[in-house]
């Protein structure tokens, strides 16, 4: 964990398992909800919110009681990154201040993670929320990257995650103009998966049945297919013959076919 996170482990049920300076991380059901805390700049992203972030997100991913992750801002998920801090860098400090690979670690976290989106998330807000496996938005909800009009583009992973989901033209369109799109355009987009009344109850309700899921298989299957992005065909397709077959080691792979076989509910063990 990062230098100077304080972790505060309390009782397991529906309680905060952590409470840093910028985020906060509550466990309920076996979901763990992790939240920028940073209202006066509308969860502007600084260097330690984002060092938080990454050591909350590798406890989760060792921690057996937590099966599915969602991200969510409460008013707004993030404004972005913090500009204050860049204003005067020179190209070797914003090099230093890029959380590209922290934000890949995220997305290669191995249980299933879900941004949750109301109000802003803009800039490197929304690369974060690339990050994640599902979108879910407010109606209202306002999605963009705005860097083109302080000078620069985005550069935590936005250039690539966003036209590999919405293809080339309609990333050009959203990083070379700058505007925000709101919920249902987003839909429109494949920018998100779903636009939603109250977003952050529809990701648990999600996060819930992914939480209940064989946790091995499902994720292995989420490498599986995030590595679709970064392979040829034939090595994807030898990479997820080998990890399938993998499965047939785990006790949840012969509990659900026995399951099955047996006409009951499997019981699955996230083994
Ligand atoms: N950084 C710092 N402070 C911010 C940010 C931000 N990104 N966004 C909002 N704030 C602050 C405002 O300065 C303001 O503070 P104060 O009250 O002290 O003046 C407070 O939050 C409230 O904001 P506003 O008063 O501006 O609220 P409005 O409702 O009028 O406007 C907006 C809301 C439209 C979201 C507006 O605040 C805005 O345009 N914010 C900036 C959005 C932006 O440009 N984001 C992209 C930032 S650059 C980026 O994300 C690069 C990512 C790549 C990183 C690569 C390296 C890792």
């Amino acid at each position: 964990m990062p230098e100077g996170i304080t972790d505060v482990k309390q009782e397991r049920g529906s309680t905060i398992i952590m409470s840093n300076t910028y985020i906060t991380v509550r466990v309920e059901n076996g979901v763990a909800v992790v939240s920028p805390n940073r209202p006066e700049s509308l969860n502007a992203l600084n260097a330690e919110l984002v060092d938080e972030l990454d050591g909350a997100f590798s406890q989760l991913a060792a921690d057996p009681d937590v099966r599915s992750i969602v991200v969510y801002g409460e008013k707004h998920f993030a404004a972005g990154a913090d500009i204050g801090n860049m204003v005067e860098f020179t190209p070797e400090e914003a090099r230093a201040f890029s959380f590209s690979g922290r934000f890949s670690r995220i997305e290669a976290c191995p249980k299933p993670v879900i941004a949750a989106i109301e109000g802003f998330a803009l800039g490197g807000g929304m690369e974060l929320a690339l990050c994640c496996d599902f979108r879910i938005a407010a109606v209202n909800a306002k999605m963009g990257f705005p860097e083109i009009n302080l000078g620069i583009f985005p550069g935590a992973g936005g250039t690539q995650r966003l036209a590999r989901l919405i293809g080339a033209s309609k990333a050009k369109k959203m990083i070379f103009t700058g505007a925000a799109v709101k919920g249902p355009e987003a839909l429109e987009y494949g920018l998100v998966d779903a636009v939603a009344d109250n977003p952050l109850e529809d990701a648990m309700k999600l996060a819930e049945e992914l939480a209940a899921k064989p946790q091995v298989a499902l994720s292995l299957a989420k490498q599986c297919i995030n590595m679709a992005d970064e392979t040829h065909l034939q090595a994807g397709v030898e990479f997820e013959a080998s990890n399938w077959a993998r499965l047939f080691a785990t006790a949840d792979q012969k509990e659900g076919m026995r399951a099955f076989i047996e006409k009951r509910k499997p019981e699955f063990k996230g083994r």
